[in-house]
């Protein structure tokens, strides 16, 4: 089995697609973009997947690539086009070069036009391959600067991936209209600019007069990627909370355990976002929380701190969950919702005001 997603960066309209073999875990990301890192480990960490490798297929000029910082969160290895000129890299890949990852591999095929590095990634049942920014989903990447050439990008086009069977499933680095595939089948007819009886001097002409403006970032995300997207001088991985052990989640809220809300209780504010009848019932609930139910909190937020961080609390950790989005919403800038409620600091031993004894509540004899 294959583990496949397809991720999206809204800023630059890049796609990053994480896959794994299924049985072990192992698994690869290509084109991950720096300011999605903590997202994409998140999602990494939650199905359990171990990342061996981030793959780029090439140098792009419109965003910094995740690469560096991955490595430097998960301790995988970076792989990179062996003409890509960038440094830093684990792996220089080379056309042929086979990506292993668990039972599962990826074959490297050279397809430059775009750049003189770009690569296309092919999934090894060929059912699927990564084009990076040499085909685009009824479009092509432009050839316009970084070595672009309308011609080489021509040939890569049709003996690269016009080759691979009609029904594998075609992958860009982007697209700006939101379309997700394609297929090889469908591009060879329907490409405007590559597809049909389309030449290379019909494609030629076609680039010549794209006329688009240079991407914005493009200053930046060149010098960055020729290092594999290591930023200048010292960095503080995107501000990553200290206040206490946070866990970011794919949903996109920060949790804490309740070992670590115990151990940080009196340097927070506890929201306990219940309604009152749970707060004083069976399950109890934590030394010196704010009881603010959830209904209420966007009116009443302003009978909490913002200079200290709150960790909301309600039940079960979604409610709360709720809360720290509304007070973030609220100006509220450390946040985190204590994970799993008040049912798993019960169940884990720690001590609350009020309440019944564990063995006592309904909800723990189920
Ligand atoms: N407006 C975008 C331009 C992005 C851009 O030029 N993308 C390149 C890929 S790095 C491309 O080939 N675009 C094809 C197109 O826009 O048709 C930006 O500022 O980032
Ligand atoms: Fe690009």
């Amino acid at each position: 089995m294959l583990v496949f997603r397809q991720l999206f960066d809204p800023q630059s309209s890049t796609y990053t697609y994480l896959l794994a073999d299924g049985k072990s875990g192992i698994a690869v990301i290509i084109d991950p973009v720096f300011e999605q890192v903590r997202r994409d480990a998140a999602l990494i960490a939650e199905l359990g997947l171990k990342l061996l490798y981030t793959l780029d297929t090439h140098i792009h000029a419109d965003h910094v690539t995740g690469a560096w910082l991955l490595k430097q969160q998960t301790g995988c290895s970076i792989g990179v086009s062996a003409d890509s000129g960038a440094a830093g890299a684990d792996r220089y890949l080379v056309p042929d070069d086979v990506i292993a990852f668990g039972g599962r591999n990826l074959q490297v095929r050279k397809t430059p036009g775009h750049t003189s590095g770009c690569l296309t990634y092919v999934l090894d049942d060929r059912g699927m391959a990564f084009t990076g920014d040499c085909l685009l989903i009824r479009g092509s990447g432009r050839t316009d600067f970084q070595q672009g050439d309308p011609r080489t990008m021509y040939r890569s086009v049709h003996q690269q991936i016009f080759t691979l069977p009609d029904e594998c499933l075609l992958y860009p680095a982007h697209d700006y209209r939101g379309l997700t595939a394609t297929s090889v089948g469908e591009e060879r007819h329907f490409n405007p600019r590559l597809g049909g009886e389309t030449g290379e001097a019909d494609f030629t002409g076609y680039m010549n007069n794209l006329h688009l403006a240079h991407p914005k970032k493009l200053d930046v995300a060149v010098p960055a990627n020729l290092k594999c997207g290591k930023p200048e001088g010292e960095f503080d991985i995107a501000a990553t909370p200290h206040w206490a052990p946070l866990r970011y989640s794919f949903a996109g809220i920060w949790e804490i355990d309740p070992h670590g809300l115990e151990e940080h209780s009196r340097a927070v504010q506890i929201l306990d976002v219940r309604e009152p009848e749970e707060f004083s019932g069976p399950l109890g609930h934590i030394r010196g929380a704010i009881p603010i139910p959830l209904g209420a909190l966007a009116g009443r937020a302003g009978e909490l701190a913002k200079d200290r961080p709150v960790v909301a609390v309600c039940r079960s950790g979604s409610r709360s969950a709720q809360a720290t989005v509304i007070l973030r919403e609220a100006g509220f800038a450390d946040l985190a919702n204590l994970s799993g409620g008040m049912l798993r600091w019960r169940a884990e031993g720690h001590p609350v005001e009020g309440g019944s004894p564990v063995e006592h509540i309904a909800e723990y004899s189920i």
